[in-house]
């Protein structure tokens, strides 16, 4: 039997609210779509773990995968129901890197620098993926392929394109989208869109 994890809620309304549904798959981000080179491309999981480590591509592919069945919430108000994603859980990554009892954020790492923060509380759930394949195809380069991280129950911006890796924090730390006004948490049924990231936190860095 596949392992799959279905994500569309069952407690609360459907759609978010001021969120329209659409039927095609916007493409959304900042900068250029990167060439991935996978002969060099490694995985980390690093920070406040008490093992870190890093993987391969071959080592990513090698992993038990879960498949993932939700809807998907942009910030800028599209919604796109019933996606069926395929990937390594991020479950697996976390209990392999084991959290130490301070860690409660993360900051996720993509290609050109990207970055994006989330408690890790919501890294931690059963949905969530290093998604490869979408509707039963690899993930498009514009779509984040040939990896992207699937948070399925925030805002999309959450879910990383050509995600390269984890670091586990004591402190919250704000990401690219959230350094530029975006909210640290980003939970569609609450409209956290906007928030208000603490100025002095940014200039003492991650940690
Ligand atoms: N690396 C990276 N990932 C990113 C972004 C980005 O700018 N860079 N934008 C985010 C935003 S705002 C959204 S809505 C989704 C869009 O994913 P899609 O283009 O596959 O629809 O990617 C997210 N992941
Ligand atoms: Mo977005």
């Amino acid at each position: 039997m596949t392992d799959r994890v279905d994500a569309r809620p069952d407690d609360r309304p459907r759609l978010p609210p001021g969120q329209i549904i659409t039927e095609k798959w916007p493409v959304l981000h900042y900068g250029m779509v990167p060439s991935v080179q996978l002969d060099s491309w490694h995985f980390e999981v690093r920070g406040a773990v008490e093992a870190p480590f890093t993987l391969t591509w071959a080592e990513l592919l090698a992993l038990p995968r879960r498949e993932t069945v939700c809807d998907i919430h942009c910030v800028t108000r599209w919604s796109r129901y019933d996606n069926l994603f395929e990937g390594i859980p991020v479950t697996a990554l976390l209990e392999r890197a084991r959290p130490r009892h301070g860690a409660a954020f993360a900051l996720i790492h993509a290609e050109h620098g990207f970055t994006t923060n989330v408690p890790l509380d919501d890294l931690a759930r059963p949905a969530n993926l290093l998604a490869l394949r979408h509707n039963g195809r690899d993930l498009d380069p514009e779509h984040g392929g040939p990896v992207r991280l699937l948070i399925p129950h925030l805002y999309f911006w959450k879910s990383a394109k050509w995600v390269r890796g984890f670091e586990l924090l004591e402190e919250d730390y704000p990401g690219f989208w959230e350094q530029n006004g975006y909210h640290m948490r980003g939970e569609p049924w609450a409209e956290e869109r906007f928030g208000r990231p603490d100025p002095a936190r940014m200039r003492r860095g991650p940690r």
